[in-house]
C-alpha cells in the first residue's frame, strides 16, 4: 500500500480537504449569513489560505500519479488519481483566480464562482467516493496494484462495495449540487424568503421610461443570489417612507408617491458580489444620488453619505466624492420591471463600480454627516473603499 511518507502526505492532503469542504460549504451557506456575519471575512482568508496548502501538495501528487501510471498493471488507481488531479487543479485554480476576483465570465460565459461550485461538486462527490472505497482497500492490502482478475468472493464484495460508493457519491453530488445551484438564491433560507420574494404592494408602481421598457441592455445575464443578514422586509406604499437628511439645507422627506416624481435616470451596469459572482448589462432606472444631492443642497460641512436600510440593521456609507459618481443611483426598476422585494424592492442603492455590499436594499434613509461611518460589512472585514478590483476608475 502506501509507504510512511506517502502516507504521511496522504493524511495531510485529506485533512486539508476536508476542512476546505467544511469551510466552503460553511461560506455558502445562506443560513449561517447571519450568525456567522462577524467571522465571515476571515473564514474566507483562511480558506483562501488552507486552498494554498491544498494546492501546493498538488505537485507531489502529480509525481505519485506519474509513477503510479508507470508501475501499475491495474490502470484504475492512476486513473483515479489522475481524475482527482485534474478536478483538484480546476478548485485550485478557480480558487486563486477568486481570490484575485479574476472574472472568467468573457472567457467561458459562466462566472469564476459558478465553476468554483461546479468543480467542488465533483470534489466532494471524488473524495465521498474515495473516503468509502479506500477505507475498504486498507482491510485488503492486496487490492491496490496486483490486478487480479480472478472471480473471487473478495472480488465480487469489492466491486459491490465500488459500485455503491459510486452511487453513494453520485447521490450526495446530486443533493449537493441542487444545494449549491439551487434555483438563484441557492439556500434553506430562501424556501421561507420564497413567499416574500414579491412582497411589496406599491402603489402606483413606477412607469418606465424610453430604454428601460424594453431594457436597452437586452435583458442582464447571470444570476443574482438573494443575500440578506436579515429577514426581507415587505413595503406598501401608505406605510414606505423616504428621507434625505443631515447636513443639507433643504432635508427631503417623502412618501412613495412623491419619490416617484423626483428625476429619474436610465443606465446599463453589471453587478458584482465580493464573494465572486457577477451579474451583467442589468438596465436600471432610478435617482441619480448626484442629482439628488444637489437638489438637497449639500452643506461645506459634510463628508460623507450615510444609507440605512427598511430592515433596520444593514448600513454603509460613501464618501461624498463618490457619492456623486455619475452612476451611482436609487434603482427602482430592473429591465424595466419593479424591483423584487428579495432583490431590495422598492428601492435600493446601485454603486456599480464598487462590489454590491455597498449597494444597500430596502434603502429608506440618507444621511450628511461629518465623520466617516463604517457599515454592516465594513465593520466585518470588508474595505471601506470597495472599488471592484480590476475595474477601470
Ligand atoms: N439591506 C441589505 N442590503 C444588502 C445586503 C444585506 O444583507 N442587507 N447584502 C449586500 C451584499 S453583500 C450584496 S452582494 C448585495 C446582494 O444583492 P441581491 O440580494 O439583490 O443579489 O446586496 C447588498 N445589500
Ligand atoms: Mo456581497
Amino acid at each position: 500500500m502506501m509507504n510512511g511518507l506517502t502516507g504521511k502526505l496522504h493524511t495531510y492532503h485529506a485533512v486539508i480537504a476536508l476542512l476546505l469542504a467544511v469551510t466552503g460549504l460553511v461560506l455558502h451557506s445562506q443560513l449561517l449569513r447571519e450568525e456567522l456575519a462577524f467571522w465571515r471575512a476571515y473564514l474566507s482568508n483562511l480558506h483562501f489560505v488552507l486552498g494554498l496548502l491544498f494546492t501546493f501538495t498538488l505537485g507531489t501528487y502529480v509525481r505519485a500519479a506519474a509513477t503510479a501510471w508507470k508501475n501499475s498493471s491495474n490502470m484504475l488507481l492512476p486513473r483515479i488519481t489522475v481524475g482527482w488531479l485534474v478536478i483538484a487543479g480546476a478548485l485550485s485554480l478557480t480558487g486563486i483566480l477568486l481570490f484575485f476576483t479574476v472574472d472568467l465570465y468573457n472567457l467561458t460565459g459562466l462566472g469564476t464562482l459558478t465553476l468554483h461550485r461546479w468543480a467542488a461538486v465533483f470534489g466532494i462527490s471524488a473524495g465521498l467516493y474515495h473516503i468509502a472505497t479506500g477505507l475498504y482497500s486498507q482491510h485488503s492490502p492486496a487490492d491496490e496494484s496486483t490486478g487480479t482478475t480472478s472471480q473471487s468472493p473478495q472480488t465480487d464484495r469489492r466491486s459491490f462495495i465500488r459500485w455503491s460508493a459510486a452511487v453513494g457519491a453520485l447521490l450526495g453530488g446530486g443533493g449537493l449540487t441542487k444545494w449549491l445551484f439551487g434555483l438563484s438564491a441557492n439556500t434553506d433560507l430562501s424556501k421561507t424568503n420564497k413567499k416574500y420574494k414579491d412582497c411589496n404592494k406599491m402603489e402606483p408602481q413606477p412607469s418606465p421610461s424610453l430604454g428601460s421598457l424594453p431594457p436597452a441592455g437586452g435583458g442582464y445575464k447571470g444570476n443574482f443570489e438573494v443575500f440578506t443578514v436579515t429577514p426581507i422586509p415587505c413595503a406598501n406604499s401608505e406605510t414606505w417612507h423616504f428621507t434625505l437628511s443631515g447636513l443639507v439645507d433643504k432635508p427631503i422627506s417623502t412618501n412613495w408617491k412623491g419619490f416617484l416624481d423626483l428625476p429619474r435616470v436610465v443606465q446599463i451596469s453589471n453587478f458584482h458580489c465580493i464573494t465572486g459572482w457577477s451579474v451583467y448589462n442589468v438596465t436600471y432606472e432610478g435617482i441619480s444620488l448626484g442629482q439628488l444631492l444637489d437638489i438637497a443642497g449639500v452643506q461645506a460641512a459634510a463628508k460623507y453619505v450615510k444609507f440605512y436600510s427598511g430592515d433596520g440593521v444593514y448600513t454603509s456609507a460613501l464618501s461624498l466624492d463618490q457619492a456623486k459618481l455619475a452612476d451611482v443611483m436609487i434603482a427602482v426598476l430592473m429591465d424595466g420591471q419593479p424591483i423584487p422585494s428579495d432583490l431590495g424592492g422598492p428601492a435600493r442603492l446601485l454603486v456599480p463600480q464598487m462590489y454590491a455590499y455597498k449597494g444597500v436594499k430596502w434603502l429608506n434613509a440618507i444621511e450628511l454627516i461629518s465623520e466617516p461611518h463604517i457599515g454592516f460589512w465594513e465593520s466585518r472585514g470588508y474595505e471601506n473603499d470597495a472599488w471592484v478590483r480590476g475595474l477601470k476608475k
